[in-house]
C-alpha cells in the first residue's frame, strides 16, 4: 500500500509564489485521491502490488487490462506529485551549481536558455499535463512534456524536475494565466533535490 508523503514544510511555506490553500488542496485532495485509486487497483493483483512506484510507471502497459489505466493515472499521479513537492523550497534564488550547471550549460547554452526554453515547453502543453527536465539514455539533459499523469520514465527518460501545469496546480491564485504560475515557480525550485538526483 502506498501511503501520501507529508510535505517536507508547510502549505504556507511557498507563499506568496504558490499559495497555502492551492497546497492544501493540492496535496491533500489531489494527490490523496491519486494514492486512494492507486492504492485501490492494486487490491486487485498481487503481482503488481509487490512493485515499485518507478516500475509501475516505467511499465504499466504490461499489467492486466482491467489495472492498466488506473496505474497510468494514479500512479503516474502519485509519482509526479511526490517529485513535485520534493523539488519545491522557500524562495532562495539558488541556482544549480556543480555537475548539474555544467550539463545545462552543455545541453542548452547557459542557465537563462534553459530557462527560457523549459518555459515556453510549461506553456505550450495543450490541457493538463507536465513540463520536465530529464535525462536522456544518453547521458544529455533533455526537456520534454507529458500529456496527463504521464511520466517520461515510460519513454526512457529520467526525471530531475517536474512542473504540474495542470489548472488544479494555479487556478486559485492565478485562474487562467499560468505563464504568471511558472514564473512565479522558478522561485521555489530546490535545485540542491535536482542537483542531488542528477549526481
Ligand atoms: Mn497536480
Amino acid at each position: 500500500m502506498f501511503e501520501l508523503p507529508k510535505l517536507p514544510y508547510s502549505f504556507d511555506a511557498l507563499e506568496p509564489y504558490i499559495d497555502a490553500k492551492t497546497m492544501e488542496i493540492h496535496q491533500g485532495k489531489h494527490h490523496a485521491a491519486y494514492v486512494a485509486k492507486l492504492n485501490e487497483a492494486l487490491d486487485k493483483s498481487a503481482e503488481w502490488e509487490a512493485k515499485k512506484i518507478e516500475e509501475i510507471v516505467a511499465n504499466y502497459d504490461k499489467a492486466p487490462e482491467e489495472i492498466k489505466t488506473a496505474l497510468r493515472n494514479h500512479g503516474g499521479g502519485h509519482f509526479n506529485h511526490t517529485l513535485f513537492w520534493e523539488s519545491l523550497r522557500p524562495a532562495g534564488g539558488v541556482r544549480p551549481s556543480g555537475k548539474l550547471q555544467l550539463a545545462i550549460v552543455e545541453a542548452f547554452g547557459d542557465f537563462d536558455k534553459f530557462k527560457e526554453t523549459f518555459t515556453k515547453s510549461a506553456v505550450g502543453v495543450f490541457g493538463s499535463g507536465w513540463a520536465w527536465l530529464t535525462v536522456e539514455a544518453s547521458g544529455k539533459l533533455a526537456i520534454i512534456t507529458t500529456p496527463n499523469q504521464d511520466n517520461p520514465l515510460t519513454r526512457g527518460f529520467k526525471p530531475l524536475l517536474g512542473l504540474d501545469v495542470w489548472e488544479h496546480a494555479y487556478y486559485l491564485k492565478y485562474q487562467n494565466r499560468r505563464p504568471e504560475y511558472i514564473d512565479a515557480w522558478w522561485n521555489v525550485v530546490n535545485w540542491e533535490t535536482v542537483s542531488e538526483r542528477f549526481n
